[in-house]
């Protein structure tokens, strides 16, 4: 009798959402995991895993401030991490419980470190830069073979842009991604919180605003697979990604994906817990079974995207480990920038200026 009440006591715990460690609520930007990461974890851990996918930082910064969430582990951007780092919103994290913090790159940590002092919240999933994707053919009809894509003139030189009108020009829809490129394409510091740069920067897109389909963050991806659009400024994996799309539907599209010449933003994405995470314990084994080598190299050969363990290296497929425009040499890393922080007041000039360029749209 006595082992019978024992026995439905468990299953009830067990069937409750958000107790106990046996769930895990994640948050993570879309098509950035492998498609077995999830399963394995379960069957590995017992964890049940909820996964919610988000195309943009500001999305996920709206949710985390709002507070009770229900999320366990997100993933935010290296700037984004920073100021929520100084707003209290994670917790510590327990490097007892992630043994696998050992396969971390020591260096890429470190410049990590300069959002989240001594790495005390966050663990790099994945980084990558922010470039031009196109569409090798449509471009070449309309711009030649001496069409500028080793650069942003692709995009930001009405010039260029024009000539792409037709065929679809996309830009991501983050302020604070994009305003970095721009400022640095227009030979400024990315960095700058001069107010006179930034219209500067507000009004190069206004130039090329008459010839943008749209700002979106993940749609480019599908759109440069099908062949309808042909240009995008977007994230280096999500180009790979929409490069491999097409190869795999055999549409005769061929995309590809350049780190500027001028220089771009390198950015890290990391693994967070929220404070009010329900479950932190299943979000530091969730952390430690990806810094495995063979867990995140499965990632990476996914999704495109470079991850911090140098271990996984060896598991990754030649064409994305010697890509040079996924794992760029030493002179290519020389000429990129971080992704930097804006002050408050800055931000406030950022968000009008970009609602007027959105608005013109
Ligand atoms: C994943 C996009 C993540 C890159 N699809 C943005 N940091």
């Amino acid at each position: 009798m006595k082992a019978r009440v024992f026995a439905t006591f468990a299953v009830v715990t067990a069937a409750t959402p958000g107790f106990g460690q046996d769930r895990l609520n994640i948050y993570n930007w879309s098509d950035y995991i492998a498609e077995d990461t999830i399963e394995k974890f379960e069957a590995e851990t017992g964890i049940d895993v909820t996964y919610d996918v988000y195309d943009s930082n500001e999305v996920l910064e709206a949710k985390l401030l709002a507070g009770s969430s229900g999320y366990d582990l997100v993933v935010p951007t290296s700037d984004f991490l920073r100021r929520q780092v100084q707003g209290g919103i994670y917790l510590p994290l327990d490097r007892s419980k992630i043994p696998n913090w050992d396969n971390l790159d020591p260096a890429m940590m470190e410049a990590a470190a300069t959002y989240d002092e001594g790495n005390e919240h966050a663990v790099i999933y994945m980084w990558g830069t922010t470039g031009v994707g196109y569409n090798v053919d449509m471009v070449r009809e309309r711009l030649g073979d001496d069409a500028p894509t080793d650069s942003f003139d692709l995009i930001l030189n009405p010039e260029y842009a024009e000539k792409l009108a037709d065929c679809g020009i996309a830009i991501l829809d983050s302020q604070a991604e994009v305003i970095e490129p721009v400022l640095n394409y227009l030979g400024h510091d990315p960095h700058t919180q001069d107010p006179d740069l930034l219209e500067e920067a507000a009004a190069a897109l206004e130039t090329i605003l008459p010839y943008v389909r749209y700002f979106h963050s993940s749609q480019y991806i599908t759109d440069l697979a099908n062949g309808e659009i042909c240009a995008a400024m977007g994230w280096s994996g999500d180009v790979f990604i929409a490069a491999d799309r097409a190869a795999e539907a055999d549409n005769g599209v061929e995309i590809a994906y350049t780190i500027p010449k001028e220089g771009t933003v390198q950015w890290f994405d990391m693994m967070a817990i929220p404070a009010d995470a329900p479950n932190p314990d299943a979000a530091h084994a969730f952390i430690n079974f990806v810094l495995q080598p063979e867990i995140i190299a499965d990632i990476t050969n996914y999704v495109y995207y470079p991850n911090a363990v140098p271990a996984s290296k060896e598991f990754i497929e030649a064409e994305i480990v010697d890509d040079p425009s996924i794992y760029p040499p030493q002179e290519v890393l020389d000429n990129l920038f971080p992704s930097g922080f804006l002050e408050p007041r800055t931000e406030r000039i950022l968000t009008r200026l970009w609602t007027r360029v959105r608005t013109g749209q």
